[in-house]
């Protein structure tokens, strides 16, 4: 019998009983299948892989691929009914499973003149990034914020939201949710509000006056507990601060000039479970190759750039390496591990959102910039 019939989980040099069939080892198994056992050593390698084991696949929405397809929705159904009018994004290596990477759901939402997202509230952590269009509203806690593109906008978990639109343009913005996430931990609940929209008790702007002009109050104050109190970032803001970094303080090279999210309170991540950063690539700039094993979705804010996903060594698509030529409002998908490398044709700017603060928290993130 050669030895890696009978040992195909077999650490090289390990000591092998020969006279064992594989058939003898089968009936134990089967033995042991209706008692709840089963072994490791058949599993071992997959459980614990040498190399992350990935099936998030590199991924590109073209807006103008995209668009007609909301257009259409935007007839067949209404927001009230959909309770969420939204088309997932979902990645092609989980079809079927609502995710654009394994620990992250995306979707994009569009929100009609006239029309109401009725209030709910989940154990999901939610962000919006408004894509195209301007007036339509989220409220969190009371308090509406009116939508811009490029704002960053985010409804803590467990706190009631709804979204309407009293403006003239249909808006899209895009949805990241810990959805993956929670399922996982299998620990999700949701709840539908009594009223159709939440009652109006905070002026616009006030969560951002209190929190978001580099001071805090007096008296300790945290509305949403582990997620940042401020809840809608302005795009105005973050891309001065991006423009200005880049013409002034030098760029980093695997990223441009990129800012990070805040949770003003902690200097943590904006939402617990979902890290959101905004970064600037002057025209022509070339990035260097990085990668991280926090899978990224990304939205194209303004510009074009030409987006290299390198996958690791092992796996689908393993080496090869996809090239997509993005525009604004396309959508992609970096997998975990799989190497990024961005030339900016001309200015560029980039929002994107990763699972970083829950492997930072296990202690299993790594980045790896060349
Ligand atoms: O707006 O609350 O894309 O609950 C998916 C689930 C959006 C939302 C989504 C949701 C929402």
């Amino acid at each position: 019998m050669k030895r890696d019939d009978v040992h195909s989980a077999a650490a090289p040099g390990a000591a092998i009983d020969a006279s064992v069939t594989p058939r003898e080892r089968q009936d134990l198994y089967d033995r042991m299948r209706p008692a709840g056992l089963t072994p490791l050593w058949e599993v071992l390698h997959a459980l614990v892989p040498q190399q992350p084991a990935v099936r998030t696949r590199p991924a590109h929405w073209r807006w103008s691929d995209v668009e007609p397809f909301l257009q259409d929705a935007g007839r067949l159904i209404t927001a009230e009914e959909a309770i969420r009018r939204v088309l997932i994004l979902e990645n092609p290596g989980w079809r079927g499973e609502s995710r654009s990477t394994g620990t992250l759901y995306a979707g994009l939402q569009l929100i009609l003149p006239g029309e109401v997202a009725p209030s709910h509230r989940h154990t999901q952590s939610a962000l919006r990034f408004v894509v195209d269009g301007d007036g339509a509203y989220t409220a969190v806690n009371g308090e509406r914020t009116i939508m811009h593109p490029g704002d960053f906008i985010i409804t803590p978990h467990w706190t009631w939201h709804d979204h309407g639109n009293e403006g003239s343009q249909p808006v899209v913005w895009l949805d990241g949710l810990d959805i993956p996430v929670v399922a996982f931990f299998e620990s999700g609940f949701a709840e539908n509000d009594s009223a159709r929209s939440q009652a109006v008790t905070a002026a616009e702007g006030t969560s951002l006056a209190r929190f978001g002009a580099s001071m805090l109050p007096l008296k300790p104050h945290s509305p949403f507990g582990a997620t940042s109190p401020i809840f809608c970032y302005p795009y105005a803001r973050s891309r001065e601060a991006l423009a200005h970094l880049a013409a002034h303080a030098g760029l980093d090279p695997a990223h441009g000039a990129a800012l990070r999210y805040v949770n003003p309170l902690t200097g943590g991540w904006a939402i617990p479970t979902i890290a959101t950063q905004l970064q600037l690539l002057p025209e022509g700039f070339e990035t260097r190759t990085s990668r991280t094993t926090a899978g990224t979705v990304f939205s194209v804010v303004e510009g074009s750039a030409t987006v290299t996903i390198t996958c690791p060594a092992q796996g689908p698509g393993a080496g090869t390496p996809m090239r997509y030529r993005v525009g604004a409002k396309d959508h992609f998908v970096v997998p975990p591990w799989a190497g990024l490398q961005l030339s900016a044709a001309d200015e560029c700017v980039l929002f994107s959102f990763s699972d970083a603060p829950l492997q930072q928290a296990a202690g299993i993130l790594r980045v790896q910039e060349d």
